[in-house]
C-alpha cells in the first residue's frame, strides 16, 4: 500500500509529520504585533518569564519588593546569576530559555547574555514574528483578550472597532471574563460607569445589560471562545453571582452565537502576594461543576483545560460521555514533560484523536518556540508508541492517516468543534 508505515519507518514518519504539522495554538498571552508592547519579546523577557521568577526567589535573600523595584535588565541579571550560572537550568522554565536561543542560531554554551542582548537589539518586531511562527511551525496563537483592561480596552475600541488597524489573522482572539465572573463588585460599578445600567443585584435589568456587553465584545473582537480562569473551589450549581452570570449570561450568549464557553478551573490565586503572577497555585476542583455545565447545557459547547493533575482522568472519562465538551492543553503547571507524556498518553488511551493534546500559554513570543519544541517532542514519543501497538496488531497505517490524525490533535479539533476554519 502506498505511503505504508511500518515499525522500521515509524519514528521517523511521525517524528516528520509532528514536526511538519501546523498548530493551533488555543491559548496564550501574546498579542497581534499591532497591539504595539503589549506583546512580549526578547532575552530579558524570556528570563524574566514569572516561571523563572518563583524559582529565582527560592535562592536569593532579598525582599520581594526589592526584587520588583529592579530594572528589567536588573531583574533579569539577577535570573541568570541565580539559575543558570550557580546551578544548572534543567528546570522545563530555564531549559526552555535555552532551547530558545539555540534555535534562534545563538550559541548557548557562551553563557554570553550581553551577546544574547545585543541580538535580540537589533530586531524588528514583525519579521521576528515571522520567524518564530516559523520556526515553532504555527498556524496561529489564540490571544487572552481582557475586555475590563485599559490598555487593551483602549486598542480594541480605538483602533479595532474604527477600522484603523487591520488584525493579523495568526493572532485569533479570545475573550477574556475573569473580572466579570470573579468580581462582580468591581465589574458592576465599570460596566456601569460604561453606560451599562446595571445593578449590584443580578435582576433581569442588570442580566439583559449584561448580555448586551458580552455581544457588543463578541462583536468587537470577533473571538473563537470566551474563558474565564476559575478558582479550585469553584461550583455549579451555587447561588453566587458567578453561578447566575454563567447560567443566564455566559451560557444563553454562547449558545445564541455558537461561541463556545471555556473554563479553565484549578487555580488558587495570589497564595503569595508578593510574587505577583508568580504567586498563584493550584488546587483540584470538582469535576461535578463541569459534568453539569455538559449535561444541563447539552446545546452549549466547551473548551476545558483543568490545572490539577489529579484532575485529568476524570476529565477525560467526562469527554467520554459529553460530544459538548473538548479538553485542551497541559495547562501552566502541567506544562512539564513529565506531565505532559502522562496526560497525552491517558488522552490518546481514553478519547483517541477527540482532544486538543496542547497549547503553549506562551506570555513571551519567543517561549513559542520551546514551548512547541518540548511538546512536539513528547507528543511524538507518546503517538509512536501508540502506533507501534497497532502495527503490533496486523493493523495496517498510512502516513496520510497520521497526518490526519496529527492535524487533529494539534489543533484541528478546534476548527471542527467550532464549525468553521481559521
Ligand atoms: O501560565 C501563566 O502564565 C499563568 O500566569 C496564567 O496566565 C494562566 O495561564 C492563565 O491563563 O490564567
Ligand atoms: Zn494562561
Amino acid at each position: 500500500m502506498a505511503g505504508a508505515v511500518n515499525r522500521e519507518n515509524l519514528d521517523r514518519i511521525v517524528g516528520e509529520i509532528v514536526q511538519n504539522t501546523p498548530v493551533t495554538d488555543i491559548h496564550t498571552h501574546l498579542y497581534d504585533p499591532a497591539f504595539g508592547d503589549i506583546l512580549l519579546w526578547g532575552v530579558d523577557e524570556l528570563i524574566t518569564y514569572h516561571y523563572l521568577i518563583a524559582e529565582t526567589m527560592r535562592w536569593v535573600d532579598l525582599p520581594y519588593e526589592e526584587y520588583w523595584r529592579l530594572s528589567k535588565v536588573e531583574q533579569a541579571n539577577l535570573v541568570w546569576q541565580t539559575l543558570f550560572l550557580d546551578n544548572s537550568p534543567y528546570s522545563e522554565a530555564c531549559r526552555g530559555v535555552l532551547t530558545t536561543l539555540k534555535a534562534l542560531g545563538l550559541d548557548v554554551a557562551s553563557r554570553d547574555l550581553k551577546a544574547y542582548r545585543k541580538y535580540f537589539g537589533i530586531r524588528q518586531v514583525a519579521e521576528y514574528v515571522d520567524q518564530v511562527f516559523q520556526i515553532a511551525n504555527l498556524e496561529c496563537v489564540v490571544m487572552t483578550n481582557d475586555p475590563f483592561d485599559p490598555v487593551e480596552r483602549r486598542i480594541w475600541l480605538d483602533e479595532v472597532r474604527t477600522g484603523k488597524m487591520e488584525r493579523d489573522q495568526r493572532f485569533q482572539a479570545a475573550l477574556r471574563l475573569d473580572v466579570l465572573l470573579n468580581n462582580w463588585d468591581t465589574a458592576w460599578p465599570q460596566l456601569k460607569e460604561w453606560g451599562f445600567s446595571v445593578t449590584a443585584k443580578l435582576n433581569e435589568d442588570t442580566i439583559q445589560e449584561v448580555q448586551r456587553f458580552l455581544r457588543e465584545w463578541l462583536e468587537i473582537m470577533e473571538p473563537v471562545y470566551m474563558a474565564v480562569s476559575l478558582p479550585y473551589d469553584f461550583q455549579l450549581p451555587e447561588t453566587s453571582a458567578r453561578a447566575t452570570l454563567i447560567e443566564k449570561c455566559i451560557i444563553p450568549i454562547s449558545r445564541e452565537t455558537g461561541i463556545p464557553f471555556a473554563p479553565m478551573v484549578g487555580v488558587r490565586r495570589r497564595i503569595n502576594p508578593d510574587l505577583k503572577d508568580a504567586g498563584d497555585g493550584v488546587g483540584k476542583m470538582d469535576i461535578a461543576s463541569i459534568e453539569y455545565l455538559c449535561a444541563s447545557f447539552p446545546e452549549n459547547k466547551f473548551l476545558v483545560t483543568l490545572l490539577s493533575r489529579e484532575n485529568q482522568h476524570e476529565l477525560a472519562v467526562l469527554a467520554r460521555k459529553f460530544r459538548n465538551l473538548l479538553p485542551f492543553g497541559c495547562w501552566w503547571f502541567l506544562n512539564n514533560p513529565s506531565l505532559i507524556e502522562e496526560i497525552t498518553r491517558m488522552r490518546l488511551e481514553l478519547l483517541g484523536t477527540s482532544t486538543i493534546l496542547q497549547h503553549s500559554d506562551a506570555r513571551v513570543l519567543d517561549q513559542l518556540i520551546y514551548k512547541w519544541d518540548h511538546s512536539r517532542q513528547v507528543i511524538t514519543g507518546t503517538l509512536v508508541e501508540k502506533y507501534a501497538d497497532l502495527l503490533a496488531t496486523g493493523w495496517i497505517l498510512t502516513e496520510d492517516e497520521i497526518k490526519r490524525d496529527v492535524e487533529k490533535l494539534m489543533g484541528g479539533n478546534l476548527w471542527t468543534f467550532l464549525e468553521r476554519s481559521i
